[in-house]
Parts: structure tokens; C-alpha cells; sequence
């Protein structure tokens, strides 16, 4: 693949580079030191601009070298659903051979294509684990590494993770907006199970006479940028974040945390989940005495 087509396969704007609107800070990974201490300790997401470029990955990883290598392997396919009214996030799985799914994205056929979406690689594809290198921030620490193909257009709901996570672009752009724990998007209702996936946008786009007052406004990211192949993203546990891909993509992310860290993560999941349901409980008590649903943010 030329770089050009590397950079949007299917894309008018194929030239462009990365490029922020929200300025973000673009750096030379430092070392690990210098890194956990200015952007992973204070939580400042950051794009890191030469580590991933060095991946076999970057050079290897083609649509077409993976329908040729791994064409036969049976993937799940997800397709989400979102239900305002309730408050749901539904996910759906089709299991078809990658060749078919990759046919599928870079097809012009219109409707839905699904999200090749969060494959743990070294279950799935663990061949795949010789290409990437992501750094290693922490003498120990729990990690996992998931691959992400796709195609153009395709949007992930709004979400936090518990755990730091880089994400790589490989091949494609991606926009990402991302906002802090502090932003007012932590006002908004959040979907369950999932609770860390947010309806503010399902919210604005209610259908009108679901029963729901649209909220005054949609927040602003703190960051907007676009993740060109090469580039990776820092994104601090918590933020929120939406990706679109801007084109046809394939990303590979790692979750991970240092395992002196983990005891506290963990009291700290449960005490926001424990915080959402109860949140939760009581919108639905004051919807079903008041006989409609109203958001209260
Ligand atoms: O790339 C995507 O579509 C979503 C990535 C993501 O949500 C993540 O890495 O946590």
C-alpha cells in the first residue's frame, strides 16, 4: 500500500496529515519516565508521533495482507443499538470470516457494516503481537491489546475506560473527540449495563415525542483531533472519548495499569458504578411518578 492510501484509503483528503482543532500536544515519545510523569500522572492525552511509524505493523498491515494472511479467521462483527427511552446500549455479534468482513467495508454497498471491534489479539491473532510494540510505561503492569478494523464513517458510542490506553492508528484516520472527567458530559445520563458509555448524543437526537426534554446543549471536547496512520493517542482513564473514523481504518489499542495501582482502580470502578446505578434508580423513580422521561442532568 502507498502512503498515500495508507493514510484514507478511500478519501478525498488522503494529502492531509494529522491535524487537531482543539490543539493537542504532539510529541516524540520521552521515555517513560518523562511520560508518566507529565501526562500519565496528571491525566493529559497527549499524541505520540513517531512510535507506531516504527511498527512492522505500520509497513505490513494492509486490508489486503489481511485477507490474504488471516482471510480464514472467523471474527465477531458488532453492531450496537441504542434505545434513548431505556437508557440501553445493545451489542450484536456476527461471526464471518475477516476476507468477507473486509470485502464488506471497503464494498460502496449502503447500510449498516458493522465494527470489527476490541479483538483481544493475543487470543485471537496472537501472530499479530510481533508487529506492534507499544511502550512499556511500568516494570509491571496488566495489559491487553485489541485490534480495530473498520469501515469509513464508522462511530463508536461516547465512553470513558477505567484503564490508560494508547491508541494506534495503522491504517486510516481517525477523529477523536475527547473530554475531560470534569466535563459537564459527566452531568449526562449513561447507559446500562455499560455505564460508562454516555447518552448525551443519543439525547440531542431524540426523536421528538419520545417523552424526553432535549437538553440545553452538547458539550464541547476538550480535544478534537485527528489520528493519522503512524500517530498514537494517549487517552487517560476516564476521559470520555468518540472516534469516527474518517476512513476505511485498522487501529490496534492497549489498556493497561500498573499493578500496584490495581487495588485502588478497582475501588474506584466499583464506587462509580455504584454511584451511576443509584443515579439511575432515581431518574426512573421520578419518570414513573411523574409518567413521562425526562433526563435530569
Ligand atoms: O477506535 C475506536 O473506534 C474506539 C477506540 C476506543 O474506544 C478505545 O480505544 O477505547
Amino acid at each position: 500500500m502507498t502512503s498515500n492510501a495508507r493514510e484514507g484509503a478511500n478519501s478525498s483528503l488522503a494529502h492531509r496529515a494529522t491535524e487537531t482543532t482543539t490543539e493537542i500536544e504532539r510529541v516524540s515519545f520521552p521515555g517513560r519516565r518523562t511520560f508518566n510523569r507529565n501526562y500519565a500522572s496528571t491525566g493529559t492525552p497527549v499524541l505520540i508521533a513517531d512510535l507506531a511509524r516504527q511498527w512492522p505493523a505500520y509497513s505490513l498491515w494492509t486490508f489486503e495482507w489481511f485477507r490474504k494472511n488471516h482471510g480464514g479467521l472467523i471474527v465477531p462483527v458488532e453492531f450496537s443499538q441504542v434505545d434513548p427511552a431505556r437508557e440501553s446500549i445493545r451489542f450484536e455479534k456476527n461471526e464471518v470470516p475477516l476476507r468477507e468482513y473486509i470485502d464488506t467495508i471497503l464494498s460502496d454497498t449502503p447500510g449498516e457494516k458493522g465494527y470489527l471491534a476490541e479483538l483481544r489479539v493475543r487470543r485471537s491473532m496472537p501472530s499479530l503481537m510481533a508487529d506492534i510494540a507499544f511502550p512499556k510505561c511500568h516494570k509491571w503492569s496488566y495489559a491487553f491489546v485489541n485490534l480495530w478494523i473498520g469501515p469509513q464513517g464508522k462511530e463508536s458510542q461516547l465512553h470513558f475506560d477505567y484503564l490508560d490506553n494508547f491508541l494506534a492508528q495503522v491504517v486510516g484516520r481517525k477523529r477523536v473527540k475527547l473530554y475531560s472527567p470534569e466535563s459537564a458530559v459527566s452531568r449526562y445520563p449513561t447507559m446500562s449495563p455499560f455505564s460508562h458509555f454516555s447518552m448525551m448524543e443519543h439525547l440531542h437526537r431524540a426523536a421528538a415525542g419520545s417523552g424526553w426534554q432535549r437538553p440545553r446543549e452538547e458539550v464541547a471536547p476538550d480535544y478534537d483531533v485527528v489520528v493519522g496512520a503512524g500517530d498514537m493517542l494517549f487517552i487517560p482513564a476516564r476521559w470520555w472519548h468518540k472516534v469516527i473514523s474518517l476512513d476505511p481504518t485498522v487501529s490496534a489499542n492497549q489498556f493497561y495499569v500498573p499493578v500496584t495501582r490495581i487495588p485502588m482502580r478497582l475501588v474506584s470502578v466499583g464506587a462509580y458504578m455504584g454511584s451511576q446505578r443509584l443515579k439511575r434508580w432515581k431518574r426512573f423513580r421520578s419518570k414513573s411518578r411523574a409518567g413521562l422521561g425526562k433526563p435530569t442532568i
